[in-house]
């Protein structure tokens, strides 16, 4: 897709649908590294963020290896990121989310960190990184198209104009956050997992403080653009996560 495209289509319905975009070995790798995670961290995955009913969690994942620095730092998804913020944004969160075989468990519609746009436009973007197929039955991701632009938070549990986003594992789907959308019932017997890499305005506190949560000795050999994007020096940053960071659109 042209980046004239993804504009209209981010734009106009809120997200763009990078198809197939993961190389193979990328997928395999991230598979691997997060199911080796949640083994590893137990009951204790994703408790640096929150946890959520039917679903195994991680978060704070750029201090889990080298492979997650690769992912929030991918030029193609950080462009279209560019076209919802504009040039002036860091990294807010990257989180894993499986949503459990058999689990009737739907979030409810939300926009994250229940942020609505402001005088100076949309704060918040996230990108969902489909380690599975998403299908009508696994719990794929839905939304309201164009709800970006309602101005309002959801008003129910449902909306007649949702659809589901369904894809191939390996596609890459980028979305202005305040959209309408939650992710729905797995009623299969495989788990169905995605990253969410997560990105703000720069005058917004991060969900996960990463100067805080990731290693000193992981951050001392990061490059000056990751430490950009992750706003490893920045006061402003530091004034707003150190205090406001945590917001959910929907989990306590
Ligand atoms: O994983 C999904 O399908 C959506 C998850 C989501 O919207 C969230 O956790 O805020």
């Amino acid at each position: 897709m042209n980046p004239n495209e993804a504009k209209q289509c981010l734009d106009e319905k809120g997200y763009v649908v990078l198809e197939d975009f993961m190389q193979g070995d990328l997928l395999s790798a991230l598979r691997y590294r997060v199911e080796e995670l949640f083994l590893l961290e137990g009951d204790r995955a994703g408790a640096e963020f929150k946890q959520e009913p039917q679903t195994r969690r991680l978060a704070n994942l750029v201090a889990r290896g080298e492979l997650f620095e690769q992912v929030v730092a991918d030029p193609t998804v950080l462009s279209c990121v560019r076209l919802v913020l504009g040039p002036q944004f860091k990294l807010s969160s990257l989180n894993a989310r499986s949503a459990n075989p058999h689990s009737d468990w739907v979030q409810p519609l939300h926009c994250d960190t229940g942020a609505l746009p402001d005088e100076h436009g949309y704060s918040v973007c996230n990108v969902v990184w489909m380690l599975d197929d998403f299908t009508t039955e696994n719990g794929a991701l839905r939304l309201v198209p164009g709800s970006h632009r309602s101005g309002r938070l959801p008003p129910a549990a449902s909306h007649p104009s949702e659809v589901l986003v369904l894809g191939r594992a390996g596609t890459v789907v980028v979305m202005n956050a305040h959209l309408w959308h939650g992710g729905t019932a797995n009623r299969t017997s495989a788990a169905r997992r995605a990253l969410h890499s997560f990105y703000c305005r720069r005058d917004q506190p991060q969900q996960q403080y990463q100067k805080a949560l990731i290693p000193l000795e992981t951050q001392q050999r990061f490059g000056s653009e990751l430490r950009e994007l992750l706003a490893l020096d920045d006061p402003l940053n530091d004034a707003l996560s150190s205090t406001q960071s945590g917001r959910s659109g929907f989990l306590k």
